[in-house]
């Protein structure tokens, strides 16, 4: 008998075909001969979607029957990038679906370029948080993520005339189809008002809130597929919306406009992402979105656990909630509120359970970062937890006066409010206290955490104090970003080495072998062509695929200083005009990423960069020798792209800024050899690589301190360096701006006078070695050596370890793996 298989689960290709048209026909409503590029998308990734649904369900239906122990991650930022390719390869079934589509005659590729990325984040933090809900997937633990559904992610750039322009990103402008809304879930979050206090039936002291608006939080969720593995976890993003019963008084008493009014205003809350790095602004908004995604996902987790019959008293045994730097912090008091005031529980089980239930992950040292909401507007949006919070202030300072009496200064830096001036809530604080454990995100950064930011906390709590050095998933930015060189691995050492990255280190035997080495970089050669080909379409500018590949990927801000990657290019040019036959090793230096819209100086930083790309790129003296492009709107996407492609990855930022960096990871995976200083990760990556394969300059985060309090005067440099003082020169001349002396003045004042990141300092040693880099690169052989050995010692940044350490050390959470039912 013929055997047909399932439209919705089949995976044979005339299956896969079939189940594609079907979609065409039945969802997007459209005859082949009529479908758009779009249409076809969204054909392919429903197919993949009911492939994976089966898992879905079969994970939740296991997760529930077992009560097992779940890690909740909350974040206000995943910065996902597409789906549909991820899938494919988790799903293991990218080449049935690549033959189905030609046999149709699409190209998947193109396919996988028309998918629109969810861009909920602005740069390492929400990366960060979407590789390792891959890996926790992939590792077959129990685990949540929660954060907020951004109509509007971070914004598109585009640059006109060299500056950076914002575009709002309507990405769900043509339907999401991975997302699915659970209405039935679906809460609510109060705001503003007052409290009142009560004593209930069992004479016990109670608080009841009256709020001034309440908004609905309705969940949508996202399946997580792990690598060929039947686990399909949940991202759980809340949208806000007007609560019926809320605007229904109003409409009754005929005041439509206002009902209206009310209603749209709810919604603002999950309208747009803050497009802010590394740079706290107190808006109310913002905290409105803060106490939203955080009471709905604790109000989803009683849920569930009351679902699964379980007791509260139960509830730090069923979740480990991991707090994704202090964005939700509130939480903390969120939860007391939740088991007090709606659960009847007393303060000190509460406490009890809050404080077991949490983990805070710290993820910078800047100060103008750390955030703190001014007290007045805190207490009017969260009147309840202010008083909730006073009181774990008054226990907490309680049990510091008696660690360390008699000691004023340590309490005012300890408190929960700053009382120096202005007051405000300080929300590390308030993480610090009702969290078991913390964590840095590097070794250097975690040992820098508790010396400086966190010290107060280090000497009262030591044993709370770790480290997890951050990773990435080798899913992701190799196996899909680079097929390539996953091939040529996996013909040498079979495809273990993809959930177990530190089996790379089996390719380390290659890098003797000439063959091997001829291959691995004729493939770097054919990437490099392909983002060549890519540059040339997007900008027009021709780079040489035989040119040095120097990448600087990332947020744009001067402490990981851009500017002084642009004075190298500089200093190059300059030794051309100054000798147009000087031997320089043939560059392309490229540059992509986002400033706040609000950061003048980044701004000024990509238009500085333009515009050297603008006379460099066309000086006849260069004759091609150095090309310098700004790629616009750098997002997952496009990293995806670029990483492979690199030969050099810059990773320059002032040492101790740099928390840990993850991009510095994903390029050396790729085969690109760094240069960088001492800062974040780029210290665990030279251990593993080797200091011999890893290209180290500039001042360490000691001689930085030392420097700075010796009283830094960067005008000192400029006077003693001829080399240095004849680049600055050449800029405040206007030679780079048609003659105007005063569009890049704010640069070169700042640079010369104040130079709060030591670029001047560090110039001399990042000019020699990047002149080390070039002599190396001229020995191809020994380079691509060099790449070879990168890519095989980076099994430890792989985001599997990262999330092997958290559960081991700070979730205590074990894998569950999943069996499929029908
Ligand atoms: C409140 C404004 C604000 C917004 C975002 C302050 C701070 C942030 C993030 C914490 C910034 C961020 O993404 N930090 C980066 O986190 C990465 C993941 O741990 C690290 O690799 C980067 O070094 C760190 O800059």
């Amino acid at each position: 008998s013929v055997q047909i298989e399932d439209d919705r689960t089949g995976l044979s290709i005339e299956t896969l075909k079939r189940a594609f048209l079907d979609n065409l026909f039945y969802i997007q409503g459209k005859f082949p001969a009529l479908a758009s590029k779009n249409d076809y998308y969204m054909a392919l990734a429903y197919t993949v979607r009911d492939r994976l649904l089966r898992r879905w369900l079969n994970t939740a239906e296991t997760y529930t029957n077992t009560q097992a122990r779940t890690v909740c991650y909350l974040s206000a930022e995943f910065l996902m990038g597409p789906h549909l390719g991820n899938n494919l390869i988790n799903l293991g079934i990218y080449d049935q679906i690549n033959q189905a589509m030609t046999e149709l005659g699409l190209d998947l590729n193109e396919l996988l370029q028309q998918e629109e990325e969810p861009g909920l984040g602005n740069g390492g933090l929400g990366r960060l948080a979407a590789c390792y809900l891959d890996s926790l997937a992939t590792l077959e633990i129990p685990a949540l993520g929660y954060g907020i559904r951004y109509e509007f992610g971070i914004f598109d750039q585009e640059i006109r005339d060299g500056w950076q322009v914002e575009i709002t990103d309507k990405w769900l402008r043509y339907g999401n189809p991975w997302e699915i809304a659970r209405p039935d879930w679906a809460v609510e979050v109060k705001y503003g008002g007052h409290t009142e206090s009560f004593i209930d039936e069992h004479g016990n002291y109670r608080v009841r809130w009256v709020p001034f608006k309440v908004v609905k939080g309705l969940p949508y969720d996202t399946p997580i597929l792990g690598y060929k593995v039947n686990t399909a976890n949940t991202l759980r993003l809340w949208s806000a919306e007007a609560t019926e019963s809320f605007d229904f008084g109003a409409f009754n008493s005929g005041d439509y406009f206002g009902a209206v009014h009310q209603k749209s205003n709810s919604e603002n809350i999950s309208k747009v992402l803050y497009p802010n790095d590394e740079q706290y602004q107190g808006k109310v908004l913002r905290l409105e979105q803060q106490m939203f995604f955080v009471s709905c996902s604790l109000q989803d987790m009683i849920r569930i656990l009351q679902m699964q019959n379980m007791s509260l008293e139960k509830f730090p045994e069923k979740f480990s909630v991991q707090l994704n730097d202090t964005h939700p912090a509130i939480a903390v008091a969120e939860l007391m509120r939740l088991l007090m005031d709606e659960h009847g529980m007393q303060w000190d089980n509460a406490w009890n359970i809050t404080t077991r239930t949490f983990g805070y992950t710290n993820h910078t040292l800047l100060p103008e970062a750390l955030e703190r909401w001014p007290l007045k507007l805190f207490s009017e949006l969260l009147p309840r937890h202010i008083e909730i919070i006073y009181e774990i202030n008054r226990r907490f300072l309680d049990d510091v006066r008696i660690k360390f009496p008699d000691d004023p200064g340590r309490l005012s830096r300890l408190s929960l409010i700053d009382e120096s001036g202005e007051k405000y809530v300080r929300m590390a604080n308030l993480a610090c206290v009702g969290s078991s454990a913390i964590n840095g995100v590097a070794a250097l950064h975690s040992e820098l955490v508790k010396q400086t930011v966190l010290k107060d906390f280090y000497d009262m709590y030591p044993e709370k104090f770790t480290n997890v050095t951050n990773g990435v998933t080798p899913r992701r930015f190799v196996v899909l970003s680079n097929p390539r060189m996953t091939s040529l691995i996996t013909s040498k050492i079979g495809d273990n080495w993809i959930k177990h990255l530190d089996e790379l280190r089996r390719i380390e035997q290659f890098a003797d072998d000439p063959g091997f080495r001829y291959e691995f970089r004729q493939i770097k050669q054919a990437i490099k062509q392909d983002l060549a080909n890519h540059i040339k379409s997007e900008t027009d500018v021709e780079v040489d695929p035989s040119s040095l590949f120097d990448i600087q990927v990332k947020r744009i801000h001067e402490y990981k200083r851009q500017h002084l990657n642009a004075l190298h290019i500089i200093h190059l040019y300059n030794r051309i005009k100054a000798n147009p036959s000087a031997e320089i090793t043939p560059r392309t230096f490229l540059f992509g990423g986002k400033a706040a819209p609000g950061y003048y100086m980044a701004k000024l930083i990509i238009k500085f960069i333009n515009s050297i790309g603008e006379v460099v790129n066309r000086d006849p003296d260069v004759a091609g020798r150095l090309k310098v492009v700004f790629l616009k709107d750098y997002n997952v996407k496009f990293a995806q792209r670029v990483y492979p492609a690199a030969d050099l990855s810059e990773q320059i930022s002032t040492a101790g800024k740099e928390a840990s960096g993850t991009g510095n990871m994903k390029f050396s995976m790729n085969g690109a050899l760094t240069i960088g200083t001492l800062d974040g990760a780029n210290v665990e990556i030279r251990e593993e690589v080797g200091a011999e394969n890893f290209f180290l300059f500039g001042l360490t985060t000691e001689e930085v301190a030392a420097k700075k309090a010796a009283g830094y005067r960067p005008i000192d440099y400029y006077e003693s360096n001829n080399d240095l003082r004849q680049v600055i020169d050449r800029i405040a001349s206007g030679f780079f701006s048609h003659g105007d002396t005063g569009l890049f003045r704010p640069l070169v004042d700042n640079l010369l006078h104040k130079d709060e990141y030591l670029l001047l300092a560090d110039y001399q040693s990042y000019i020699d070695c990047q002149e080390q880099v070039s002599q190396a690169y001229r020995n191809w052989d020994h380079w691509t050596r060099m790449s070879i050995l990168n890519t095989a010692r980076m099994g430890k940044f792989s985001s599997d370890r990262s999330i092997r350490d958290y559960c081991q050390n700070i979730w205590k959470v074990q894998p569950v793996p999943i069996e499929l039912k029908d």
